[in-house]
């Protein structure tokens, strides 16, 4: 391997499946990114414009050219109304997911579907209270359709706000209502983003950030946490288990078939339909020893949380695992799915198979999934994977490393549970200093970020001082393979974490799911808020997306502040061109919803601030704290 092979990844798997690129010719993310360098500054900064056709335009960051768009628009406007849009899409694409599951429910409800079920009755039950169903008495199938019924309306536009929304401490609800950014409706946040962005609407950019945060929390507090939710009554809750994940999980002798996406629907009929005796009869009549499923990206975080199933990678692993030869088959749903992924499987046998009709792959296979006739159609998927394994090129077969342990499964219910049933033991721990706070490190790989470097640096540096991490999307798979979620790690951990995680039998980093599931990291937010009698703001928490890229990461971003929890971020955000934005984000949210953001890229660094931070925090609770200041921050 090259030196620069290297530098792209600190994954022993991505290394030698990016030599095997470049010995092959093999085009991956990397070699675009630096096809695309030098990239736009004006976009890079948030300063281009193209809502109208009076445009495009661009204003000059140096004040020597233009300083208003043909329209009158300036840095500041151009620049909130970009990132809002951002957050649109962001939230659009967690709570259209959210939507999907949620029909899948109401099929059930409706009795029209027999792939799916209800896994969890007890969560049901929970949620329709919840949604003020009355649920004395009755069926459980009932119960589903009118919880659907009830959930679809939070898309809707009759309410005023969000049903989740009373999850929160008294206070933070006070505070949205006063500053007027109670999500309402999922949808209508959303499309009031596109209408306030149109030329000649919403001009305040305080304004419009307003309003982007509260769609954010449509998001958060709503089609992500509906998704969330509404997967665990379907799927069922998941509980610690203990799974494999690096490309090793892919088997030389063995059909395997990756899936690839977000949404659990289509994943959970594969995996029964993987288990039907004439297709594994099948499988073994080609010479393959069974059928393997294996994850990649959040359709596999769904997987592994709640069935153990392995994860093959993260987003910048998709190309890779197809290099290695050994993928028949790479099923997709939605989001994250690089289109490149049909052109790399074409320099192999691998076969790339679609399944949303609202996304489509030119050169793939499209089977239209629909969750009426779900298993029957998992049937179709999986056999098409199994069938290509007689083209398989043995000689082509490179995997490249063996698979490390990492357990998932950390719900919140599981954290209780494993907590004894109360999250009284985390706070004591919290109050006593031994556990100094928490930590969430989430969200995706970006090739501008050398690949899991920052998710790994920083969760290291975290859990040496004693951070309790919990991990979601990407993350989870950077840190799994780096062996940092199994209980040994502890030993990696500050003598007050590791005491804690050694009496529960836990790793100091814990996977909470999906990026939807981030909606978890909310839901524990709160209950130890209200736990503890106060706001969201007050507690010794913080959020980091060390290595972003998506829209999606945004959403979450803006959530999460406006929850209350200060958030790190390791890739520049495109506001950079208006320095009130960038104030306002940085600087003056602090004061409207008690928490901000920051931007740094080396992660050694982050975890200086976040470590600050949270020391902060327990100061302000009185609780023991070092001075902040006397944290070092390094050179
Ligand atoms: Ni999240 Fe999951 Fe990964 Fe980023 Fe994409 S897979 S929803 S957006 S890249 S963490
Ligand atoms: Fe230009 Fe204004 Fe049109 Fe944007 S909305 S493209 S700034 S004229």
């Amino acid at each position: 391997m090259s030196a620069h092979e290297k530098n792209l990844s600190i994954a022993l798997d991505a290394q030698k499946m990016l030599h095997r690129a470049s010995v092959d010719n093999i085009e991956t993310v990397w070699d675009r990114l630096t096809r695309q360098e030098p990239q736009c500054g004006y976009c890079s900064l948030g300063l281009s414009c193209r809502n109208c056709s009076m445009g495009p335009c661009r204003i000059d960051p140096f004040g020597d050219g233009p300083q208003k768009g043909v329209c009158g628009a300036d840095a500041d406007i151009i620049v909130a109304r970009n990132l809002a849009r951002t957050i649109a899409a962001g939230a659009a694409a967690h709570s259209d997911h959210g939507r999907d599951i949620l029909e899948a429910l109401y099929h059930v409800g409706s009795g029209d579907t027999e792939s799916y079920a209800v896994n969890s009755e007890d969560k049901l039950k929970a949620l329709a209270s919840e949604y003020g169903i009355d649920t004395n008495n009755k069926q459980v199938q009932e119960l589903a359709k009118e919880l659907a019924w009830e959930m679809m309306e939070d898309f809707g536009t009759r309410k005023e706000e969000l049903t989740f929304v009373k999850r929160l401490p008294g206070e933070r609800q006070k505070l949205w209502a006063k500053l007027g950014i109670i999500p309402r409706g999922i949808d209508r946040e959303n499309v009031e983003v596109l209408h306030r962005t149109h030329m000649g609407v919403d001009n305040d950019y305080v304004n419009i950030l307003l309003h982007a945060l509260r769609t954010s929390l449509s998001d958060g507090w709503g089609g992500s946490m509906i998704a969330t939710e509404v997967s665990d009554i379907l799927f069922g809750i998941p509980k610690p288990l203990t799974s494999k994940v690096n490309l090793g999980v892919l088997k030389p002798d063995m059909v395997n078939i990756a899936l690839h996406g977000h949404n659990p629907m289509l994943s959970d009929v594969i995996v029964q339909a993987a288990r039907d005796p004439e297709l594994q009869k099948q499988a073994e009549s080609l010479g393959a020893k069974g059928i393997n499923l294996v994850g990649l990206c959040c359709t596999g975080n769904e997987l592994q949380m709640r069935l153990g199933i392995p994860m093959a990678g993260n987003h910048l692993m998709q190309e890779l695992a197809i290099m290695t030869g050994a993928l028949d088959a790479m099923v997709v749903d939605y989001q994250c799915i690089m289109p490149s992924v049909v052109e790399t499987a074409k320099c192999f046998h691998t076969t790339v198979i679609s399944t949303f009709d609202k996304a489509k792959f030119t050169g793939a296979t499209h089977i239209s999934f629909d969750p009426q006739r779900g298993v029957e159609i998992g049937k179709e998927i999986v056999k098409l994977g199994v069938d290509n394994y007689a083209n398989r090129v043995p000689g082509r077969v490179l995997i490249p490393d063996s698979p490390v342990e990492m357990m998932a499964g950390f719900s919140v219910e599981a954290i209780v549970s494993a907590l004894g049933g109360s999250p009284e033991p985390l706070v004591d721990a919290i109050k006593a200093g031994s556990i100094r706070g928490a930590a969430g490190v989430v969200g995706c790989n970006n090739p501008k970020i050398k690949h899991d470097y920052g998710h790994t640096t920083l969760t290291r540096r975290l859990i040496e001082n004693d951070i309790l991490v919990v991990v979601t999307g990407c993350s989870a798979v950077s840190n799994g393979k780096a062996g940092l979620m199994m209980p040994a790690a502890a030993e990696q951990a500050g003598e007050g974490l590791k005491a804690v995680c050694k009496a529960l039998g836990i790793p100091p980093v814990l996977h909470m799911g999906s990026c939807v599931d981030n909606t978890r990291i909310l839901v524990l937010a709160a209950a130890l808020a209200n736990f503890l009698g106060t706001d969201i703001d007050k507690l010794p928490l913080a959020g980091a997306a060390p290595e972003w890229y998506s829209e999606k990461a945004v959403s979450i971003g803006a959530y999460v502040v406006a929850s209350g929890i200060y958030t790190v971020l390791g890739v520049q955000p495109a506001i950079f061109g208006s320095p009130n934005v960038v104030n306002l984000l940085a600087k003056g949210l602090d004061d409207v919803v008690g928490a901000k953001f920051a931007v740094e890229p080396d992660p050694e660094k982050a975890a200086v601030l976040i470590r600050r931070h949270i020391e902060q925090k327990r100061q302000g609770l009185g609780l023991p704290a070092v001075e902040a200041d006397k944290i070092p921050m390094p050179e």
